[in-house]
């Protein structure tokens, strides 16, 4: 890590940091004397500002060495910054409709400067509570996972390039560890920062910590995560790191980016998916019972998947196999991301915004059981069609 050169900003400081930058200032169309500048940092890692001139716009997101969720007491390496930069530089490069253009980038001080994805987009996550349907969003995240992952998979490189990727995002070792811990040790144990809704929740959170065949399966994943080069990964693809507009879709936060198994990206997307599907209960009112929004809900899963797999070039260049495999690791892993958001250290807005703790462990448990079974049984589906069936046994 680059501990020289290295100090943390804050809206006042940013302003001398951007004036002696000068591929920032050049964004902000050189207007530098009335800036304003906003923290909006609503992750659980990182501070990210947007800084606005009469002339220009864009984002700056600073690394601090710690775990902005927790505090100092979690240190964590700065370095992310730079595996971000570079996956986003990467990703881009394969699909520029659906990446931020990366202006700049400081390695000492981990600060990246990107584009200002502009109001009206909103993180996806905001939408799904709002009840938003967004039309081209499985067409856009099918398009967007296809291109990152079999174009940074041996499904396309030499093994001499795929091996250099691979060389290069090992050393993200300290954020796959973390992914490790908080996702696929944590919630099938008693861990100090584990919580759930309580007390409503407390027996569930047992169960998962008791089931044998459960913890059988997630070591399985849990392997797969840690020995499988398979692909360039976003690492977090969450419907947190997604802003969208009806038209347009954009992912952000590639900072957990490291050469992984494809299903890993493909089921955080589905998993986030159907948690929003199970929170809907809970942000129905009088206006609007939300029985066609989660019908929606449902046509988006099934459409990432299906569009992702009938991607022409994808089925030339993989064989059904190999997708069938993909299916299952992306349904094992997908479970394991609901689970670790619902009896984890990181929960999701799309439940924790239901304030009536009783509705909202409701709403979990369905998500909750709804994962288990298909952690368990994932190897039995033969289309997303039949999960889509499954998921709505449990409502
Ligand atoms: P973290 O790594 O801490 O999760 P994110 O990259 O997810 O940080 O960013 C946190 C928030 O900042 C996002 O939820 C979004 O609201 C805002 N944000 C991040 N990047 C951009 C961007 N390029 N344009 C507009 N808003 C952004
Ligand atoms: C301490 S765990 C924080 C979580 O937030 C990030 O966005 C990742 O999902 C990580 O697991
Ligand atoms: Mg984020
Ligand atoms: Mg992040
Ligand atoms: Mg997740």
């Amino acid at each position: 890590q680059q501990q020289q050169g290295f100090r943390p900003l804050d809206e006042a400081s940013l302003v001398a940091y951007i004036k002696a930058t000068p591929a920032l200032a050049a964004r902000l169309g050189g207007r530098l004397d009335a800036l304003t500048i906003k923290e909006v940092g609503d992750g659980n890692l990182n501070f990210v500002y947007i800084v606005l001139s009469d002339a220009g716009s864009l984002v700056i997101k600073q690394a601090l060495p710690y775990i902005r969720l927790v505090g100092d007491s979690w240190p964590m390496s700065r370095e992310r910054a730079y595996f971000e930069a570079s996956a986003l530089q990467k990703h881009r490069a394969l699909c520029p409709d659906h990446v931020p253009e990366v202006y700049h980038f400081d390695r000492a001080m981990s600060l990246i400067g990107m584009r200002y994805i502009e109001p009206p987009h909103i993180i996806l996550r905001k939408g799904l509570i709002a009840g938003v349907e967004y039309p081209l969003l499985a067409e856009h995240m099918a398009d967007y996972m296809a291109k990152t992952l079999f174009f940074t998979s041996l499904l396309y490189n030499s093994t001499t390039d795929h091996k250099k990727g691979v060389a290069q995002y090992c050393d993200n070792v300290e954020m796959c560890r973390l992914t490790e811990q908080v996702v696929f040790s944590d919630p099938y144990m008693l861990a100090k920062y584990n919580r759930c809704t309580s007390p409503f929740l407390d027996n569930d959170a047992a169960a998962v910590r008791e089931d044998a065949e459960l913890k059988l399966e997630i070591a399985e994943l849990k392997s797969m995560f840690i020995e499988r080069a398979q692909a360039l990964l976003h690492g977090d693809l969450h419907t947190g790191s997604i802003m969208v507009t009806p038209d347009s879709t954009q992912v952000i936060d590639p900072e957990f980016a490291f050469y992984g198994p494809m299903g890993y990206d493909i089921g955080a997307f589905l998993g986030n998916l159907i948690l929003a599907y199970f929170s809907q209960d809970g942000h129905a009112d009088q206006a609007n019972d939300r029985k066609a929004y989660k019908k929606w809900i449902l046509k988006t899963i099934e459409d990432s998947w299906n569009l992702f797999h009938k991607n022409s070039e994808l089925l030339r260049l993989a064989q059904k196999k190999y997708m069938t495999s993909l299916f299952h690791d992306s349904l094992g892993f997908g479970s394991a991301k609901m689970i670790r958001r619902i009896v984890g250290i990181a929960h999701v807005e799309d439940f924790e915004s239901i304030e009536d703790a009783s509705k909202r462990a409701s709403c979990e448990r369905r998500a909750l059981n709804c994962a288990k079974a298909i952690l368990k049984g994932r190897r039995q589906f033969e289309s997303i069609g039949q999960v889509i069936v499954h998921v709505q046994s449990f409502d």
